[in-house]
Formats: C-alpha cells, sequence, structure tokens
C-alpha cells in the first residue's frame, strides 16, 4: 500500500509478500503461436491470440495491437500473480483482499457517463463501448509506485477511441476518471484511507496517445473483479495508480482535476506521476523495481526504466517541463 492516513504506514519492502510458489506458471504462448503461425505461412491473423486464455471468465480475445510500443516482448507475469497481488483499496488494503474481496462487485449491467466539455455528452452502455472499437491485445509493462512491476496481456483499445467519438470541445483540456464507491459492494470504502470515489486524471494530450487504453480484458478473458471490472484505465507509461479501475464517468474538464491520491498525500503522489528513474519518492528510492515473479532469494532487481521504457513514444508530451516540479 502506499500511505495509510496518520499511521506513519511506511510502504515499500516490507508489505511485498513473495507470491505463492505453489501457483502453476502460466506458459506464454507467444513466440509459440506466433512462431507456429509464420512456420504455417500464415501472417499474423486478426484473432491470432498472443496469450493463453485461463479458462476462468468469458474470452475477450484481442489481435496484436499495431501501436507503437504496445506489445513489449517481456514475459508476462503469471495470470495467478496478475490476479492474486493487486491494489484495489476499495476492497482492502493488502495485496491479497482484491482477490478475496471484490466477488462482491457486480461489473454488469454497467454503464459510463460521459460529461463535461463535448458536444456528445451521455451514457454509454457496457456493450456498446465493448462494441465501439476493435479489441486489441496489447502487453505492457506496469509499474507500481511501490517498486514492484509486471507484465500484463491487456485487452482493449486506445482510449482515443472514445474521444474521438464524443467530440470534445476547445475547452477541454482534461480527463477526469470517477470510479465505482458502492458501499454495498465495496467493503473497503468503510475506511476512511483515500477521499471516495478514487478519481484518476489526465491531460488531453496524454489520453490521445494511442497506448493509453481503455481495457476490458487480461488474459484473452474479460478482466477479474479485483482488476477493475468491468473496464478500467491503463496507462502504461505512469505509475499504476494513475489506471484507474472500474470506471463509472468520465469528465471532460478545463483545468487539472482532482486525484485520490494527490489528495490523500500531494508531496508524495504529483498528477503526472510519470515512471522516473530519477525523480525519488519523498521515502523511497524509485531507481529499480522487482518484477511480481522473480523474487526469489536470488533475484536482481531490475533498473526502473524512463517513462516505464515508453520513453519513445511519450517523452515529446513532457518536452520542456521540469519533470522533478511535475512529478
Ligand atoms: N479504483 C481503483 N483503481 C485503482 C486502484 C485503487 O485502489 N482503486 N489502485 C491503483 C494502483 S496503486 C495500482 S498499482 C493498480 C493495480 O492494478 P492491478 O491490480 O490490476 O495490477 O491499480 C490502480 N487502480
Ligand atoms: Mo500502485
Amino acid at each position: 500500500m502506499h500511505i495509510i492516513k496518520d499511521r506513519g504506514f511506511t510502504p515499500g519492502r516490507g508489505d511485498i509478500v513473495t507470491p505463492k510458489a505453489v501457483y502453476a506458471r502460466r506458459e506464454f504462448l507467444m513466440q509459440a503461436a506466433a512462431g507456429g503461425a509464420m512456420a504455417a505461412g500464415f501472417s499474423a491473423g486478426p484473432a491470432l491470440a498472443q496469450t493463453a486464455a485461463p479458462g476462468k471468465l468469458k474470452p475477450l480475445s484481442g489481435a496484436k495491437s499495431a501501436v507503437s510500443g504496445a506489445v513489449t516482448m517481456e514475459k508476462p507475469t503469471a495470470y495467478a500473480d496478475v490476479t492474486s497481488y493487486n491494489n484495489f483499496y476499495e476492497f482492502g488494503t493488502d495485496k491479497s483482499d482484491p482477490a478475496s474481496r471484490a466477488g462482491s462487485l457486480k461489473p454488469q449491467p454497467w454503464s459510463v457517463v460521459i460529461e463535461g466539455e463535448v458536444k456528445k455528452p451521455g451514457t454509454w452502455d457496457l456493450d456498446a463501448l465493448l462494441k465501439l472499437a476493435p479489441m486489441e491485445e496489447r502487453i505492457y509493462r506496469m509499474r507500481c509506485v511501490e517498486g514492484w512491476s509486471m507484465v500484463i496481456p491487456w485487452v482493449g483499445y486506445s482510449l482515443a477511441e472514445l474521444i474521438k467519438r464524443v467530440e470534445p470541445t476547445g475547452d477541454a483540456k482534461y480527463l477526469q476518471f470517477v470510479t465505482l464507491a458502492d458501499k454495498a459492494q465495496m467493503p473497503g470504502l468503510r475506511s476512511p484511507v483515500l477521499d471516495w470515489p478514487y478519481v484518476e486524471g489526465l491531460r488531453m494530450d496524454e489520453a490521445m496517445q494511442p497506448l493509453a487504453m481503455l481495457a476490458f480484458g487480461l488474459y484473452g478473458e474479460v478482466l477479474p473483479n479485483q482488476n477493475g471490472a468491468p473496464l478500467r484505465l491503463v496507462v502504461p507509461w505512469k505509475y499504476g495508480f494513475k489506471s484507474a479501475k472500474s470506471i463509472v464517468r468520465i469528465r471532460f474538464v478545463d483545468k487539472q482535476p482532482k486525484t485520490s491520491w494527490e489528495t490523500a498525500a500531494a508531496r508524495e503522489y504529483g498528477f503526472y506521476s510519470n515512471v522516473n528513474p530519477k525523480v525519488d519518492h519523498p521515502r523511497w528510492s524509485q531507481a529499480t523495481e522487482r518484477r511480481i515473479g522473480e523474487d526469489g532469494l536470488f533475484a536482481k532487481k531490475r533498473p526502473t526504466l524512463m517513462f516505464n521504457g515508453y520513453e519513445a513514444q511519450v517523452g515529446q508530451l513532457y518536452a520542456g517541463m521540469d519533470l522533478a516540479k511535475f512529478y
């Protein structure tokens, strides 16, 4: 966890538990699948899954994305780890809470309200959102501000697809994402650890960058509740807390919107929250990270990459900005 208000809790190494070794590792089939298709003389077909579906939830497949930087060749983190080591404070602050408690989340029926500075405000049903653009599988590195990382095969499409369809006005400079806050479904709301609902934001040009994604699934299936069903944001060049789960409302606004983590501790969690190994968190270094699944006794830490390795794609968005000031 990041912090617990007023209790001086220091996050970091201590709360990183070793993922249970008993979990079977899922085979990473990308090379095999791609190689096999290539050998058989097929071009990469649209339905060619890059990862094996675990067979737990409704299938949701996506074609390999052509967006620059959208498919890392790094090995995806095991499905068991992706779905059991989570931050989703609406269900509690322990890493295991979302997996054990998010069964009470009802991901359908679901709708998302679009409001503010757009020519086409309105309410989108989940079904309409699922059909809005072709689904893609994108394999992103994800870096939590706490110092751990994963590689996750998401299914979804660029947030820009939705933005274009609702036609932002000239005054739309930022987006605010509002997530579900329902005490009946979310036991963690009883604790005032954050200002509910959990809110996040992006600048318009960040939101339009094709890597910024609306995700509806992972590992070829719909999102497990603990990962933010039925839809969430995924912004791979920013710390994980920007990737808001279980979104119910998107506001187009003219001023930089408030975010839950900035409200909780502005000095520690800025609006931008770009992954940056040179800008330390006030209470710990951000220079290295622990890849979940590699944290055995002799596992080396990995160096954290500028913009989480997406500098070629997103660096220009921040040209001329002092990244120590706009952290
Ligand atoms: N609504 C909501 N979204 C959230 C969070 C949260 O507590 N509530 N935690 C964030 C943090 S800190 C991280 S690291 C990622 C974790 O996503 P994952 O559990 O799917 O890996 O979700 C982010 N999105
Ligand atoms: Mo995080």
